[in-house]
């Protein structure tokens, strides 16, 4: 089935002033629906590890039943790769049958990732890799009930882990949900897969799920989704101490737009700023489907006052620059893209993830291509289907074409073969249009691309 999320090139033209549906830092990887992220900054990348709503069927009946992972990463901040499921249960884990808001965490150049078995346990995989694939290491939950210091709780759920690592090397796990009291934190060891004592009991105004920590000049920041009397803001509260003494700070951000549900963050910082990954429902809504069950990610910065408290988070459709533009000239896989209409992804039968689904005026935007100065000749696509061509466009989705790709059919979807046309010349930095054209359905499958 074609993903209901697509805009027409008139619609999106028109979006231009309508700030209220420009479509830009939300949502991120608009083709999934996807939730809960959990950010892990690595090397030169965030890495966004999702709830994968793609798999609730949508229905106020079914409720929330993801059992995958799906990571999604960017170098730049505006054009994400779909890397797909990183973590399956019962596949990769199989004493759990839900795996809900993970986090995950480097150490040892061991990457870890911490999921709730819905609300009824806290799990951890482990991979070489952040990318995985994620493997339960000790084959039963890291917590549950019966864990020292978890109970006595009220209707505890018990789930949405959050693992830091301190400056000292000290792992703490912060997790919890459905009561001010519900808070708690265990240390890990630093195998990171066993807890090193009891569970301890924190308190926070209004608390619902959705842990977070992040530190700054010595201060620890625990965030969470408030109840929904509160809201559903994030708010936070500050202490000296990783375990105990926080204090009530106020909002980190309020409800998200086009949200009117569940809120859930993960703060990062990345060149030198921060922010806030979080979800919403506007493709859902945009989509006139269901939105509870079909959650998309978004991106948003924020600051933290001189005096420690934080500035209250503006949640933007614009609001986050791109740190650093693409290479043409080397290899860029199909699936890294800021904007799309109604393609799909799925797992390519040349490694990692392609483009799927392509059907005629389709189209993807990667944004922000450095073409450097006139030396573009020639358009590579690796692709494998049927025929149709690619339109590239630039900076103007309904401009001229700057080169048109004819794809022949290849033999197969699993059959690759790189097509090629010529450029115009071009230089410096543009937006790139890839429009998809052509009679067929599906048209081709589409790689990656490159200039030479
Ligand atoms: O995605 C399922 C649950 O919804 C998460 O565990 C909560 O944080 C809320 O976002």
């Amino acid at each position: 089935m074609k993903p209901l999320f697509r805009i027409s090139f008139l619609l999106l033209l028109s979006f231009v002033g309508l700030s209220q549906y420009v479509f830009a830092d939300y949502p991120i990887a608009s083709h999934r629906f996807l939730a809960d992220p959990g950010a892990m900054v690595y090397k030169d990348r965030v890495y966004l590890y999702c709830s994968n709503d793609d798999e609730n069927p949508g229905d106020d009946k079914s409720g929330y039943q993801m059992k995958s992972i799906v990571c999604i990463s960017s170098s730049d901040l505006k054009n994400w790769t779909d890397h797909g499921i990183v973590f399956e249960v019962p596949k990769n884990c199989s004493w759990a049958t839900r795996s809900w808001a993970p986090s995950a965490v480097e150490r040892d150049g061991k990457f870890f990732l911490y999921f709730g078995n819905s609300g009824n346990g806290i799990g951890v995989a482990k991979s070489d890799n952040p990318l995985g694939p994620f493997v339960d290491p000790i084959g039963k939950p890291l917590v549950e009930n019966s864990t020292p210091g978890v109970q006595p709780a009220t209707r505890m759920w018990l789930f949405d882990p959050m693992t830091f690592i301190d400056d000292d090397g000290q792992a703490y796990m912060y997790f919890g949900g459905n009561g001010d009291n519900n808070v708690r934190v265990i240390k890990l060891n630093r195998d990171m897969i066993t807890v090193d004592g009891p569970a301890i009991q924190l308190s926070a105004k209004n608390f619902f799920e959705a842990s977070w920590m992040h530190k700054v000049n010595g201060t620890y920041y625990f965030s969470y989704s408030a109840n929904p009397r509160a809201q559903m803001r994030i708010d936070y509260m500050t202490s000296t101490n990783p375990t105990s003494g926080f204090t009530y700070g106020g909002a980190v951000s309020n409800q998200p737009p086009l949200n009117d549900n569940n809120n859930h963050q993960a703060i990062f910082k990345f060149n030198g700023e921060w922010y806030q990954a979080y979800h919403n429902r506007v493709v859902s809504k945009e989509a006139k489907i269901n939105p509870v069950y079909k959650r998309n990610i978004c991106v948003d910065m924020f600051k933290h006052n001189p005096d420690g408290t934080i500035e209250v988070m503006a949640n933007t459709v614009d609001g986050v620059k791109q740190q650093s533009y693409l290479n043409p000239f080397e290899q860029v896989e199909a699936e890294t893209f800021n904007m799309q209409s109604a393609i799909k992804t799925e797992i390519s039968s040349a490694g990692g993830m392609c483009v799927s689904s392509i059907e005629n005026g389709d189209w993807i935007k990667v944004m922000g291509v450095d073409f450097g100065t006139a030396k573009a000749k020639t358009f590579i696509a690796n692709v494998a289907g049927n025929g149709g061509q690619i339109e590239i466009m630039l900076d103007n989705p309904s401009g001229k074409p700057v080169g048109v790709c004819k794809v022949t059919s290849t033999g197969g979807t699993k059959e690759w073969k790189s097509m090629t046309c010529k450029l115009k010349k071009i230089s410096g930095v543009h937006d790139v249009y890839f429009k998809f054209k052509g009679g067929s359905t599906p048209l081709f499958n589409f790689d990656w691309w490159k200039l030479k």
